[in-house]
């Protein structure tokens, strides 16, 4: 067969990067990026570039499998997809008549363009709201502040970098971790001068294009914050203006950071006193001045609080949906609405970890993973007998590895959804094999900076034997319990529906895949300030969505949560005795991105373990004299909740007092290369990190501010 050119949409990250995919006899022969996608124009990294390798893999699950033998023993037959979905209605409804509708609970890892139909599934036989999903420590952390804060959600899409003048990257490294959706566009934004301020414990590829690199001690972000806002006040920086007519609660505010003077933070967060100083007033005087706020300010047992702080220092700073400040994107209005996810609202409360954590529960929409362990192990205060994981290995995912392995073997059910048969998928009754997005088609709409594009990728080669994507899963299953929520013959049908019905397109699937992608607002539709023309709020009134109108510096919503209504900072090692700081005396950082990986993902495909072949951890070297290691000795890094294996890289981006394991945990081995796989527990940073210590009401653990040792290997 000739070859032909596909124009499609990487989904290996969030950066959704358009891409053209050439193929020949159902083979992958060149990835190129798209230059005409209006957001990643033209880039593409590493995991994009190894789509051949992924979909050629000769250990991709072909055919759903179910289990023979005993649980683990790793024998399996295999079936058609009717008698998987068969076994799978039978097992729901037989958990559910016999322990009640909480006790079936599907489970996702990060969002793969399908949150909303997850929930619309599980809704469909069980509980509302997300079945399982890792929104204690990802994303809502960082949004729910914003929210409260500004009445719209803040992310990544809402940083204005193509306009801004002074970018604040705090506690995110987008050529990393976002690489085709900001990456670009900052790398523009320096060229035309725009000033950039890193906010990062580590030395990171980003750091080192700063103006000025804060390298912050871990979980002291709110401190920080906290001082900035000492300083705009004192030095009479922050916009005032904006402040009288569009905020409450700055009086309060303005008494609350008194407290914070800058050599105070400078002692608590291991900055110099001038770089606080310097760092806020570029930030003042060179507006205006946009951020991106991520998961090393949130991954703290003190993360909302820090949200709060820095939500209230960007509102006094006064760029608020203005040009290259904090766009309010309308895209999140119809992500989650109830109509597509089927959430409601008032049996929110029956989510498990309700009764502690309150805040993930009603606003986050998602159950304390902490407590569906223990409900299945306990069965309080309800019992949880069968769970279904899709794009999830919960073990690597969730803090606490170690209990998540002994509560899923005493399920009486569980099937996984994956690409491989992993360590976690052989603990399962049946295994259900999935298409890669080079694979599949579907429709798109999950996160994206300006513009924001509703994207339609298409198929470039077919999947290996009978593999499914997601949604099609999704469909069949949540027919089979609601069929009047899931109407459509097909796919196809389901998401023209969706686009139609949410972003008014309406076109035939053929036209929908020639168009590509629909700029649905943003970009030239872009209108700013929002909130002065009666534009913000669903009333038409000026000002914002909270219930005052304004900026809330002063949030009386928070406080129905139990949090402090003014942002305050507690430390991140209050809960830490001086025993256990002296048994543990780093400061452990866990899951910083890398390269090559997507989360524990791709460990098995040769191109992307040839750049980072081993699991290590990265420690200064004078810690490392101290502790009598060399550069690539193998250790044990340990916590009080257990240890794991990893290659000592010495860095002098680290402060010594700190050490970082990142994000993948190696869990598969890769042949080709003759290189080890760690399984799911051998590497994996979550054997480190406990449920508790937690956020008070939303349950986010220390896995960026917790405590280890470090030993040497010798024998191996
Ligand atoms: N290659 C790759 N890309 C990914 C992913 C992946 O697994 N692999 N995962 C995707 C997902 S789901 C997410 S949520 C995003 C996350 O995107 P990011 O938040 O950008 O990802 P990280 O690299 O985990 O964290 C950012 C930085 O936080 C720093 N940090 C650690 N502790 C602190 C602290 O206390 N304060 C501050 N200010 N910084 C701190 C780390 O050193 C790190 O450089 O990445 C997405 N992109
Ligand atoms: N300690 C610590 N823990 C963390 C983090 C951290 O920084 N530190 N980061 C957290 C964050 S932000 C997140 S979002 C979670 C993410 O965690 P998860 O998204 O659960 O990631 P994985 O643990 O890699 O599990 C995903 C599994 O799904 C498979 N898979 C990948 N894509 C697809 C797909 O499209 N369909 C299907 N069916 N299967 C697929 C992969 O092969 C893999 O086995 O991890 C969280 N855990
Ligand atoms: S940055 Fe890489 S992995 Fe992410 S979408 Fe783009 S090509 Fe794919
Ligand atoms: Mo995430």
């Amino acid at each position: 067969m000739a070859e032909k050119v596909v124009r499609t949409i990487c989904f290996d990250c969030h950066s959704k990067c358009g891409v053209l995919l050439h193929v020949k006899d159902n083979q992958i022969v060149r990835v190129e990026g798209d230059p005409n996608h209006p957001v990643s124009q033209g880039m593409v990294c590493c995991k994009g570039l190894s789509a051949q390798q992924i979909h050629a893999h000769p250990d991709r699950l072909k055919y759903p499998l179910r289990r023979v033998g005993p649980r683990g023993g790793n024998k399996w037959q295999e079936i058609t997809w009717k008698e998987a979905m068969d076994e799978i209605e039978e097992k729901v409804r037989g958990i559910t008549t016999k322990y009640g509708d909480g006790a079936f609970v599907t489970g996702q890892g990060t969002g793969r363009g399908w949150n909303h139909w997850h929930m619309r599934a599980q809704a469909s036989f069980g509980l509302p709201g997300w079945g399982l999903c890792p929104v204690h420590v990802c994303l809502m952390p960082n949004l729910l502040p914003t929210m409260f804060t500004y009445g719209f959600f803040s992310f990544i899409d809402a940083a204005d970098v193509r306009n801004a003048n002074t970018i604040v990257e705090w506690g995110i490294n987008p050529l990393t971790a976002w690489p085709g959706l900001q990456g670009p566009q900052l790398l523009e934004a320096r060229k035309r001068g725009a000033k950039l301020i890193v906010i990062d414990p580590r030395f990171t590829d980003l750091a080192a294009k700063a103006d000025i690199w804060m390298q912050i001690r871990p979980g002291t972000d709110g401190a920080l914050a906290l001082g900035m806002m000492n300083i705009l006040i004192k030095e009479d920086l922050y916009d005032k203006e904006f402040v009288d007519k569009w905020t409450i609660g700055f009086d309060m505010l303005a008494e609350r950071v008194k407290e914070f003077p800058p050599e105070r933070v400078a002692e608590i967060t291991w900055l110099p006193e001038e770089q606080i100083i310097e760092a806020t007033r570029m930030m003042a005087n060179n507006r205006p001045t946009t951020s991106t706020i991520s998961l090393g300010v949130c991954m703290h047992t003190n993360g909302m609080q820090a949200g709060r702080a820095i939500a209230d220092l960007f509102g006094i700073l006064g760029d608020m949906d203005a040009k290259g400040g904090f766009l309010s994107n309308r895209f999140w209005d119809v992500m989650l609405v109830p109509e597509i996810t089927k959430m409601d609202t008032d049996r929110l409360g029956a989510l498990l970890g309700d009764e502690t954590k309150p805040l993930l529960t009603r606003a986050g929409g998602a159950p304390w993973p902490d407590a569906v362990w223990r409900a299945i192990t306990t069965g309080k205060p309800f019992p949880v007998k069968g769970m279904g994981f899709v794009a999830d290995d919960p073990v690597m995912c969730y803090e606490n590895s170690r209990d998540i392995v002994a509560a899923l073997s005493e399920l009486e059910f569980m099937f996984v959804k994956d690409y491989f048969m992993t360590d976690t998928a052989k603990m399962a009754d049946l295994v259900l094999p999935t298409a890669h997005w080079s694979e599949r088609e579907s429709a798109d709409e999950e996160l994206y900076s300006d513009p924001c594009p509703v994207v339609v990728p298409q198929k470039a080669v077919d999947p290996p034997g009978d593999a499914w994507c997601d949604w099609q899963f999704w469909l069949e299953l949540g027919k089979r319990f609601k069929p009047d929520w899931w109407p459509w013959k097909n796919v196809h049908e389901m998401w023209q529906w969706r686009l139609k019905t949410f972003y008014n397109i309406d076109a035939t699937w053929e036209e929908m895949t020639k168009q590509g992608y629909y700029v649905t607002y943003g970009g030239e539709k872009r209108v700013h300030k929002k909130y002065e023309k009666g534009l913000e709020r669903p009333d038409g009134q000026p000002g914002f969505r909270t219930p005052s109108g304004r900026i809330e510096l002063y949030c009386e919503a928070w406080a129905n949560f139990g949090y402090d209504p003014l942002p305050d900072y507690v430390s991140p090692s209050s809960y830490i005795n001086e025993q256990l700081m002296i048994a543990y005396p780093y400061v452990l950082m866990t899951g910083a991105r890398i390269y090559p990986f997507y989360h524990s993902a791709w460990t098995q495909i040769p191109m992307q373990r040839e750049i980072e072949p081993e699991p290590f951890v990265e420690i200064h070297p004078d810690a490392a004299k101290a502790e009598k290691i060399s550069d690539g000795d193998w250790l044990f890094v340990e916590s009080s909740n257990g240890r794991i294996r990893a290659k000592a890289r010495l860095t002098k981006g680290i402060d010594p007092r700190c050490v970082h394991v990142p994000r993948p945990g190696w869990r598969d081995p890769c042949k080709e290369l003759g290189l080890d796989g760690y399984g799911h527990l051998g590497a994996n940073i979550n054997v480190l990190i406990g449920a508790e210590p937690s956020d008070p009401q939303f349950g986010t653990p220390a896995m960026r501010s917790a405590r280890c040792r470090l030993i040497k290997i010798e024998a191996v």
